[in-house]
């Protein structure tokens, strides 16, 4: 199965990576679905809830604000590493990924789709301001009041996409533009299960694309798949890596 992705990668005119918290796990920082992960802890607090209640921002911010030092102090592990340089080497076309925590950039890829925004910064739901999120979370340890912006004293929260949050029109149509034009899917430590980003690998599918699952537990995609393998993304893509760098290999 090794052998195959290689040679798909090699011969590939145009691969898209998309991945989700599993490729996370192995800097440390939890994903939600597998045993341990985030929602065994927490309920997450939903948009409408967010907006209308100062109880659920407050509630918000203590999750997030647990969670800030997890995100910001995570490195990049193999699986980002090997995608950023395979972009580099024009190997890998584009990264969309459902992840928040800005790992893909901290490992060097460039122009990566974020289908749900990012933990890294914050934005105004009132205005369009942003700032990095490090400050506002610090500010709510010390005061336990969620923050307001600097600007127009609207709200404040991550620019993430939380639960019944409209995703970005653009940065979708984006996405799914790449999937409809790609030949080699990459959808990568995702229950996939999370919509509409888990429409993206039949979208690559419906354009023509190879469809390659890389994930520890089964999917619901798995049957439409080209090739499934079930195990951790940092092994598997430094297999993956290896053969591509032996000369002749694939
Ligand atoms: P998920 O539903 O938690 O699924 C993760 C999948 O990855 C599971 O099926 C696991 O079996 C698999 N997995 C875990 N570790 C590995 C590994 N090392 N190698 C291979 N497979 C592994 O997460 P999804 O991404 O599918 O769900 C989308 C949500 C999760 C998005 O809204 C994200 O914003 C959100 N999320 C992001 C982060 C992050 O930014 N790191 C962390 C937790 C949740």
């Amino acid at each position: 199965m090794i052998d195959q992705l290689a040679t798909w990668l090699r011969n590939s005119q145009s691969t898209v990576a998309f991945t989700g918290a599993g490729i996370s796990t192995e800097s440390g920082i939890p994903d939600f679905r597998s045993p341990g992960g985030i929602w065994e802890n927490s309920t997450p607090v939903l948009f409408d809830d967010f907006v209308a209640s100062e109880a659920s921002r407050i509630e918000y911010w203590r999750q997030k604000s647990e969670a800030h030092r997890e995100y910001f102090d995570a490195k990049p592990n193999v699986g980002h590493q090997v995608l950023a340089r395979w972009q580099g080497e024009g190997i890998l076309d584009r990264v969309i990924t459902q992840n928040i925590d800005g790992l893909h950039q901290a490992a060097g890829s460039k122009d990566v789709l974020e289908i749900h925004g990012t933990a890294r910064e914050v934005a105004c739901l009132e205005c369009s301001w942003r700032g990095g999120a490090s400050r506002w979370v610090d500010e709510f340890i010390e005061t336990g009041v969620p923050p307001c912006c600097p600007g127009c004293h609207g709200p404040l929260k991550h620019a993430t996409i939380s639960f019944g949050q409209m995703l970005d029109a653009d940065t979708l149509r984006q996405c799914g533009r790449l999937a409809a034009s790609c030949d080699l899917f990459l959808a990568m430590g995702s229950s996939l299960v999370v919509h509409p980003a888990a429409g993206l690998p039949e979208a690559a599918k419906r354009g023509g694309a190879k469809l390659v699952i890389i994930n520890r537990c089964e999917t619901d995609f798995d049957s439409v798949a080209d090739l499934v393998i079930n195990g951790s993304l940092g092994e598997t893509l430094g297999q993956v890596d290896e053969l591509l760098k032996t000369p002749g290999g694939q």
